[in-house]
């Protein structure tokens, strides 16, 4: 008799990121037109001041205010994503925001000027230095055996960069479909590099950065026009109370967006972006993908741009997806900061099905 199916459908996981205002945005006298409760997980705006004020409130899966401190957000967010990953599920992060906002603050963090603390303890580090001791300091802690390769790349103009790649090569990578797994693409000739231990990590990470900051020079690129996606595959190889070989495979992505800055609150690019050439198609497919998800649209328009192809699965398939909104309270940014915070809770619809990869 067939069984009947379990339901195993998740939605997208969404949390918004309130960084403070910082000292530029008070001397240019803005001042702060967004507050967040985070027990409560909403954001509240102040749309109009005044004798006649109104707010409008959004709510949201997390919430975190503005000196909420990067292991809060990792705890919350992250540490039962790696459990999920550990299990053998693929799993992604996005963050979503304008330029600014810190998104790349979150996602990678930034280094302490203190050369007496070391990474894996800067209060600073972000989710990739983070995640990748936890996946070290718990498989450690097991009795398995595994192994672990990362990726990086970046994709400018419709253009994907390896930057973890030999020097020599000329870093263009080509993208192609897979044709024994639906949905999902090979990256021609991308180095993903096996790290053997923790002590591994840094080195890898810096190479990273370096090799970013050196295209960014050479293409004249805005990091802000540029997406960039950090993988990290997990082999288990794990032995069963019965004696069996089981064999576990989970994948994390952690996708730092181009901002969103030209991106409008109906989804489309705003004009003044379009006529000064600035459209980001992996940006705007990635809104127009969300779209046809949310209104169940016939056809998803994934093959549309690179950033959609790669992470297909991410979007309405059987990855666990989390998207981190990250935005400013400053009244200058608040146009975009309702678009990011339109967009963000638009894609909380979203449902995917997530599946074990388990042999
Ligand atoms: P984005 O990647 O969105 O362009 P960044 O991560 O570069 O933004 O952040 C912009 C600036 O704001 C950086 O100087 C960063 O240190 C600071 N910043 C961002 N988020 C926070 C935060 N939550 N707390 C403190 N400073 C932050
Ligand atoms: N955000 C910084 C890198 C940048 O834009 O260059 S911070 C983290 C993730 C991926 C790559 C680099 C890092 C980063 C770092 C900084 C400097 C040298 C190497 C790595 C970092 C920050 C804190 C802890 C670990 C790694």
């Amino acid at each position: 008799m067939p069984q009947p199916k379990v339901n195993n459908n998740q939605n997208i996981q969404v949390a918004v990121r309130l960084r403070p205002i910082n000292s530029i945005e008070r001397k240019q006298g803005s001042y702060s037109v967004v507050d967040s409760n985070g027990e409560k997980k909403e954001v509240i705006i102040k749309e109009k001041l005044g004798v006649n004020p109104s707010t409008r409130t959004f709510n949201f899966d997390h919430v975190f205010p503005p000196y909420s401190k990067q292991i809060d957000l990792y705890k919350t967010i992250v540490t039962p994503i790696i459990e999920e990953v550990l299990m053998g599920y693929n799993c992604t992060i996005f963050a979503y925001g304008q330029t600014g906002t810190g998104k790349t603050f979150t996602m990678e963090g930034e280094r302490t000027d203190d050369p007496t603390l070391t990474w894996d303890d800067d209060p600073l580090s972000g989710i990739i230095p983070r995640a990748m001791a936890n996946i070290f300091d718990t498989l450690q802690s097991q009795e398995v055996e595994f192994s672990i390769r990362v990726s990086f790349i970046e994709l400018y103009n419709e253009e994907l960069f390896d930057l973890l790649g030999s020097l020599e090569d000329t870093l263009r990578l080509k993208i192609y479909e897979d044709n024994a797994r639906k949905g999902s693409v090979i990256i021609q000739g991308l180095e993903e590099i096996v790290v053997r231990s923790k002590e591994e990590v840094y080195e890898i990470l810096e190479r990273g950065a370096a090799r970013r900051q050196t295209a960014a020079t050479l293409m004249n690129a805005h990091s802000s026009r540029s997406h960039s996606v950090f993988s990290v595959t997990i082999h288990i190889k794990e032995n069963t109370m019965d004696g069996e070989e089981l064999l576990k495979t989970g994948k994390l992505y952690l996708v730092d967006l181009a901002g969103s800055e030209n991106i409008g609150r109906s989804g489309a690019v705003d004009k003044r972006a379009r006529e000064a050439g600035n459209i980001n198609q992996s940006l705007l497919t990635l809104g127009r993908v969300i779209t046809a998800l949310v209104e169940h649209a016939p056809h998803v328009p994934y093959r549309e741009s690179k950033l959609t192809r790669l992470l297909q699965d991410s979007l309405g398939g059987r990855t666990k997806t989390s998207i981190i909104a990250t935005i400013s309270p400053a009244s200058s940014c608040l146009e975009e900061t309702l678009s990011t915070l339109d967009y963000a809770f638009r894609a909380k619809n979203i449902t995917n099905r997530p599946e074990i990869n388990q042999k």
